[in-house]
């Protein structure tokens, strides 16, 4: 069976959200990011970076959230994953842009701005978090203003991959941005989606 080594509190919620989608079974270990589990040389050997997620398909080993989803949909044949060329390189992109110019930028920002306790909030971090995290999100809902959306007409894992990424811009007020806003309301409104955040916020 397959199994995921990370705490839906981690970017393993994406993953956790992906198996809701595809329906599949698996054998979770919940463990949190910098966690005494994560710190073991038997973890360590099949994740170096002694970091979650991980997943074990049957004796192969993936790490990193997103080219765990896109394989796991490709697999599993899913209509999350495109056929066509272009689409799939279009979803490669999305997920590479993301963890280049959002990813940890968001993370920082929602941190230090409303998640962490007042005093361990740092201004300067959440400052310089925002002059990359505004511009992404200038991006992502221009690229939404005529599609639903990110490629092609159906909801795809580079949708999933996005917003399960933007998590955290749930807990910050993004109607400025309003199709980034609607189309971060509709991906998050899936019932796997909602499997994955009740897991993350028991
Ligand atoms: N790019 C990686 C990032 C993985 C990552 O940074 N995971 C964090 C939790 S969200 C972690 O395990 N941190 C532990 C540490 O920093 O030692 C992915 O998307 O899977």
């Amino acid at each position: 069976m397959l199994r995921l080594y990370g705490s839906a509190n981690s970017r393993a919620l994406r993953v956790v959200w992906m198996l809701h989608e595809l329906k599949l079974p698996f054998d979770h270990k919940d463990w949190l990011p910098r966690s005494a589990e994560t710190r073991t040389a038997e973890y360590q050997s099949i994740n170096p970076n002694a970091r979650v997620p991980t997943i074990d398909d049957d004796g192969f080993i993936l790490s990193e959230s997103m080219a765990i989803n896109l394989y796991l949909a490709k697999k599993h044949q899913s209509t999350l994953y495109p056929s066509d060329p272009q689409s799939e390189a279009l979803v490669w992109q999305w997920c590479l842009w993301e963890t280049d110019r959002l990813d940890r930028a968001i993370v920082n920002y929602v941190r230090h701005t409303v998640a962490l306790p007042a005093a361990e909030r740092k201004g300067t971090i959440a400052a310089s978090a925002w002059e990359e995290v505004l511009p992404a999100l200038r991006i992502l809902d221009g690229a939404l203003h005529h599609s639903t959306w990110l490629v092609g007409k159906q909801f795809s894992v580079a949708d999933l991959n996005v917003a399960g990424a933007l998590y955290r811009a749930l807990s910050i007020d993004t109607q400025e941005w309003p199709h980034l806003h609607q189309w971060l309301l509709r991906c998050w409104d899936r019932p796997a989606a909602k499997i994955a955040r009740a897991q993350r916020e028991q």
